[in-house]
């Protein structure tokens, strides 16, 4: 797969270089070229933003340089032998929600182009123009406002490289994601725990050690659908009931029931915790509520990856210190 960043802050981009996506690289799964939008600017300013017509607060991306961007962008990858048209995405507030589905679409296309604007976005008329040539999706990624597109395109990036065959080591890992399609669709990963079985008198809920892969299996669908019932009532409406079992519909009546008992010796120090188990049906069950389910196993154990996805990718990008005096167009 190619990706191609078009931004005015290439070094946004850095993490590219590292853990997942910088060994996707080196291992030739992920091609990816990062692009500075100035050098398509004329000015001696290399101006990239003007004010809004309308009037309005902050400044719009100009068509000119993201234009001529895409243009040079389209003709270099297509140079290499990509004969269909790339799509273009623009993370964008605006845009729709971007989910694990969309993930799951992308990751199936060869060549994405990511078109990062600052300000208030970037004129309209460019996603109208390159709609006449290539796929188009401007796509947000929750409901906050970043200062740019460059973030949103690393979590995009990452979401679809993961799914990449042969990115991730064990290829069974992408299964039980949460909003993955399989066993656990459409719920959130509950708890899960490591070595020591007892540490510090924590102790991992025993059916965890006891080889009964079915009853495992039931376990970890029980704490899915308590946590989901807990954090994402949203998702719970959303659930097709045809997929769930007796035990299922039992749960999600009454999460609390049959949940296991808390091993916490450190319960009596937080004296709400246990005092109304009818009250947050999650509290007892959900010990892993700050955990990362989506962790990266491989982040920090590759130091000596490439730091610098924009170095070698795009010789001409001129990532370097902005020479002009008065761009104006600081980031904000
Ligand atoms: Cl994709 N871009 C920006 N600038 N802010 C966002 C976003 C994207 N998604 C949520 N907030």
């Amino acid at each position: 797969m190619r990706i191609d960043v078009v931004t005015i802050f290439p070094e946004y981009l850095t993490p590219l270089g590292v853990s997942l996506i910088g060994k996707a690289r080196q291992r030739g799964l992920l091609d990816v070229h990062v692009h500075d939008l100035r050098r398509w600017t004329t000015d001696v300013h290399r101006t990239v933003d003007d004010t809004p017509y309308g009037g309005g607060p902050g400044m719009v991306m100009k068509p000119e340089p993201w234009w001529a961007a895409l243009a040079a962008v389209t003709e270099a990858g297509s140079a290499v032998g990509r004969v269909a048209p790339p799509t273009l995405v623009i993370p964008t507030p605006s845009g729709r929600p971007f989910t694990q589905r969309d993930a799951q679409r992308l990751v199936a296309l060869p060549w994405l182009i990511f078109a990062c604007g600052r300000y208030e976005g970037i004129d309209a008329r460019v996603a109208e123009r390159a709609r006449g040539t290539m796929p188009v999706e401007e796509l947000s990624i929750g409901d906050y406002v970043l200062a740019g597109g460059e973030v949103a395109t690393l979590v995009i990036v990452e979401a679809v490289a993961r799914l990449l065959p042969g990115v991730l080591g064990n290829a069974d890992s992408v299964v039980d994601d949460s909003f993955a399609p399989g066993a656990m669709s459409g719920l959130l990963e509950g708890p899960v725990y490591t070595k020591p079985a007892d540490w510090d008198g924590r102790t991992v809920p025993p059916v965890l050690l006891s080889g009964n892969h079915a009853a495992i299996a039931r376990w970890r669908r029980d704490q899915a659908l308590r946590r989901t019932v807990a954090l994402r009532p949203d998702l719970v409406q959303r659930l097709d009931p045809a997929e769930l079992d007796r035990r299922d519909q039992d749960v999600l009546a009454a999460p609390s029931v049959g949940a296991e008992p808390s091993s916490d010796p450190g319960a009596d120090s937080d004296p709400g915790a246990d005092s109304d188990p009818g009250a947050d049906p999650g509290a007892d069950s959900d010990p892993g509520a700050d955990s990362d389910p989506g962790a990266d196993p491989g982040a920090d154990s590759d130091p000596g990856a490439d730091s610098d996805p924009g170095a070698d990718s795009d010789p001409g990008a001129g990532s370097g210190p902005d020479p002009s005096p008065s761009r104006g167009d600081q980031d904000r």
